[in-house]
């Protein structure tokens, strides 16, 4: 849809779309019995829509000095459709399984994962935890400092089933502006454009483990857990052997607005 306002020193085009896409090429998981893991299969669709805007303004015309502006927005949601149950994207590596969700009604790019809920601060929380209370104290004593995640279901224990939709790569938006000046002989033009309200998986952080001898940042030890620091803390405490296997949680998530 095209319209024009002012003997069209501005323009406004909008464009609303749906597109679905049938039978994707995917991988399945099959047993493990026939010798190989997964199976490139067709099923699944995407649907996408969105809703494109632009305009293009002349907002001084003279025959000096000239002013154009030219802006567009646009909202894509894409979903995923027909797929027989949840299923995750491939590994990206070693341990780092299961990350990108597959679900129906949820776009791609869906992070699932563990909810983190602070860190065990003394031995009194780590008692309160029905997982933990039945155990020794030696090894009640290890967990504090240790981070706390979300149980979400009757098994005191923290397993697959306590995972949750905890991100969406998806931008909620993108945008460009591209002003124009002209004087004279002289051309001006100055662009930017930006993403908003998409989440990005920062993987550098799954790699910080608080054991053994290796470099981390300074945020991190500045944040680690301290009986002193517990209030504050951002990182669980550090070790001293790399026993620590963190879980792929939302600490991993991170907002990502950009404009450049
Ligand atoms: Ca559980």
């Amino acid at each position: 849809m095209d319209m024009g306002f002012m003997q069209n020193r501005f323009t406004v085009t909008v464009d609303v779309y749906k597109k679905k896409t049938h039978d994707l090429l995917q991988p399945i998981q099959i047993p493990n019995s026939t010798g190989f893991t997964t199976q490139l299969t067709n099923f699944g669709t995407v649907e996408n829509k969105g809703l494109e805007i632009s305009g293009i303004g002349a907002l001084v015309t003279t025959p000096r000095f000239n002013w154009n502006l030219n802006a567009n927005i646009s909202f894509n949601r894409n979903q995923m459709l027909d797929l027989p149950g949840d299923q995750f994207a491939g590994s990206l590596y070693n341990n780092f399984d299961n990350f990108f969700l597959q679900r129906n009604g949820q776009p791609i790019g869906t992070v699932y994962g563990f909810v983190e809920d602070g860190f065990y601060d003394n031995l009194a929380e780590v008692v309160a935890d029905p997982y933990y209370a039945g155990q020794s104290e030696e090894v009640q004593r290890m967990m504090i400092g240790e981070i706390k995640y979300k149980n979400f279901d009757e098994d005191p224990a923290i397993t697959a089933n306590d995972r949750r939709i905890i991100g969406n790569t998806n931008a909620k938006y993108n945008f460009g502006v591209t002003n124009s000046f002209s004087y004279r002989n002289f051309n001006l033009s100055v662009f930017f454009q930006g993403v908003q309200g998409n989440d990005i998986v920062n993987t550098n952080l799954y790699q910080i483990r608080m054991g053994k001898v290796a470099n981390i940042p300074q945020f991190v030890y500045d944040g680690r857990w301290t009986p002193e620091n517990a209030a504050n803390a951002t990182w669980p405490k550090a070790l001293a052997a790399d026993t620590r296997q963190p879980r792929l949680s939302d600490r991993l998530v991170q907002d990502a607005p950009t404009c450049a």
